[in-house]
């Protein structure tokens, strides 16, 4: 089964147990009841739904409000206005929403007199093909397989295999390699370290995607939710820059880590966001585009938790 198909469906089931009631994304919805459930969904050009894809809310003043991977469910405050942005994802490319409107950010303010709101973007899949290794894009012209390991291990990764162009006897495909878990990309088997790459093939290529452990590790351990309890182990951590954070949610609550220094930061989720972490998430954080400078982080759906991290040259 898709891995992520399977993400996205145990996420529905999750986003539905849990938000309703169980918490609120911000401090300005947390004294209330959740009144009005949003729902943003993703799909193609023939209907069909297309989890994981990045969404991001701020409200009307700009302030962050969070993030997360389509199916994503938020508890929404009536009379509020939501600023909702998607983001295209390689061949993946966003082309309008169900009401007709063709900008990626699109400004809802919930009505007072229905209780849910549902949102669909939909998406040009184009010439690209998505699915967990091994995955072979076959049409015609020479074909491309991507396969993903770890030292003798094969590992299901998420990929993205974009086809540019192709005659019968030459193609020229875009692929991506996913994180997965705790294991990061390293490089692929000819030595090519871009996690995404273009090439040119004229036959039948197998592609090896070679993946590491993650260098760091910052888990959200049990009890997080609770301000008594460690919100982030380590609470502060040195890396260098280029090397990659892995984040485990191992908390029953769901989590997140967002730079910036609060909901009313500004800057909060420029330099990194791992969207809403659910028990059991890993997210990614690299660090190769940062600033080496200190960074403060916190989780969107608890202020109270913080942490930083700090990366050096
Ligand atoms: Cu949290």
């Amino acid at each position: 089964m898709n891995r992520l198909f399977l993400a996205a469906a145990m996420l529905a089931a999750i986003l539905t147990a849990t938000i309703p009631f169980g918490y609120a994304l911000s401090p300005a919805t947390a004294q209330e009841q959740p009144e009005h459930e949003v729902t943003v969904t993703a799909s193609d050009e023939a209907g069909e739904e297309i989890p994981g894809m990045w969404v991001s809310i701020r409200l009307a003043d700009g302030e962050y409000f969070g993030s997360g991977y389509t199916p994503l469910v938020f508890p929404g405050t009536p009379g509020e206005t939501y600023i909702i942005k998607t983001e295209d994802y390689d061949g993946v490319r966003f082309q309008g929403w169900e009401d007709g409107s063709t900008n990626s950010t699109r400004t809802v303010t919930l009505a007072t007199d229905t209780n849910s709101t549902a949102l669909d973007a939909s998406y040009d899949l184009g010439e690209s093909m998505r699915g967990t290794t091994p995955i072979t894009y076959e049409d015609g012209g020479p074909s491309l397989t991507v396969e993903a390991a770890m030292g003798n291990q094969t590992l299901n990764i998420w990929t993205v295999i974009d086809r540019q162009s192709s005659t019968e006897s030459e193609a020229t495909y875009t692929v991506y390699a996913g994180n997965y878990q705790n294991h990061t990309f390293a490089s692929w088997d000819d030595g090519d370290t871009n996690r995404t790459r273009t090439l040119t093939i004229s036959e039948n290529t197998t592609i090896t995607a070679e993946y590491v452990e993650a260098e760091h590790t910052i888990v959200i351990p049990f009890g997080a939710f609770d301000p008594a309890n460690p919100p982030y182990e380590p609470a502060e951590l040195s890396v260098e820059k280029g090397d990659t954070v892995v984040v485990h949610n191992v908390d029953v609550a769901p989590h997140s880590v967002t730079s910036g220094t609060g909901p009313e930061d500004a800057t909060a989720a420029n330099a990194f966001e791992t969207g809403l972490m659910f028990e059991g998430d890993y997210a990614h954080i690299e660090t190769a585009d940062l600033d080496a400078v200190e960074y403060d982080y916190y989780c969107f759906v608890h202020p109270f938790m913080t942490g930083k991290l700090t990366v050096t040259e």
